[in-house]
């Protein structure tokens, strides 16, 4: 089997960083690039702990591009009670050694889709939605060369950022409105899903024997995040949210899905950047939407570690 190719486009972000990880050290993936947006820190920040990241894990001739510094029409909103001040506090960083590529990422996504064949490629969006809906209004033609999006966002019964919205979608509900309203085929990853995906203490014991560089990066990664998940959203154990988007393209069997409507809330008084699922019958035909509903916790969590297993030990 072809290893699936993708492009990351994140904000990095403790749960991001496993995702890249994921990405990375799976060979069901080939990553063809990362994209950084403004979302959990400001794009310098998540910039930086991007390739941060990259050097932790060892990720040589992929390109990395700093995308959109703030959301297409609100004030940008980071996540410091969940991310810290860098957008990754906790784990001790090395300093970057790759170079960014030149161009914008909303550019590099659009070269990227270009140069792949028709349907290969498909978009990873961990974050905001803010870099792929300037991608899709800058060069229209990608929604048909795309294979699909799996994004991680939204949640049809749950909300972290407001009572109905999720973060991502919260932050930019503009940008989700144009990325979910393209017929592309969409996956949403959402809370309802990733609330199912907490590093629980057999999970970190796992992980734990792993010693290398990487695994102890998630660990010290995962301490910091588990505290102010803890502390601020009231969980035992912290969700991690984005590796579950990178889990599904590696093997779709990891999650039940529902094919189900969906669109954004722009004008809610209290619900805007809402994902509104129509569950009702019956499902329209021309219907490219579905949500992930049911996560296989145990094949997860050993893609996750087996990627670990694989990057093996580095010098970041
Ligand atoms: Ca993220």
């Amino acid at each position: 089997m072809l290893p699936k190719k993708i492009i990351l486009d994140c904000d990095p972000g403790h749960d991001d960083a496993i995702a890249m990880l994921l990405a990375h050290g799976n060979p069901n993936i080939e990553l063809l690039a990362v994209t950084t947006v403004a979302g959990n820190q400001t794009l310098d920040k998540v910039t930086r702990n991007a390739l941060c990241i990259a050097r932790i894990a060892n990720i040589h001739n992929v390109p990395f591009a700093a995308g959109c510094h703030r959301p297409l029409v609100r004030e940008i909103k980071t996540a410091p009670d969940i991310h810290g001040e860098t957008g990754l506090d906790g784990p001790t960083l090395p300093d970057p050694s790759m170079r960014l590529d030149a161009r914008h990422a909303v550019d590099l996504i659009i070269d990227v889709i270009m140069e792949n064949p028709p349907k290969s490629v498909t978009l990873v969006p961990t974050a905001g939605l803010t870099n792929i809906a300037m991608a899709v209004r800058k060069a229209p033609h990608i929604v048909e060369r795309v294979k699909e999006v799996v994004l991680m966002g939204g949640g049809y019964h749950k909300g972290n950022r407001s009572a109905t919205a999720e973060f991502n979608i919260f932050i930019d509900p503009e940008a989700a409105h144009i990325v979910f309203n393209e017929k592309w085929p969409l996956t949403m990853v959402g809370l309802d899903l990733t609330h199912q995906a907490q590093a629980t203490p057999d999970v970190i014991e796992a992980i734990s024997r792993i010693k290398t560089r990487p695994a102890k990066f998630v660990l010290d990664a995962l301490e910091f995040y588990g505290e102010t998940y803890r502390q601020n959203q009231g969980f035992n154990y912290p969700p991690v949210h984005d590796p579950c988007a990178v889990a599904y393209v590696i093997d779709p069997t990891v999650m039940t899905t529902q094919k189900v409507p969906v669109n954004i809330e722009l004008a809610g008084a209290l619900t805007t950047g809402m994902t509104v699922a129509d569950f009702r019958y019956p499902i329209p035909e021309d219907c490219h939407t579905q949500v992930a509903v049911k996560l296989d916790q145990t094949k997860f969590w050993q893609l996750v570690i087996d990627a670990l297993k694989n990057i093996g030990e580095t010098n970041g």
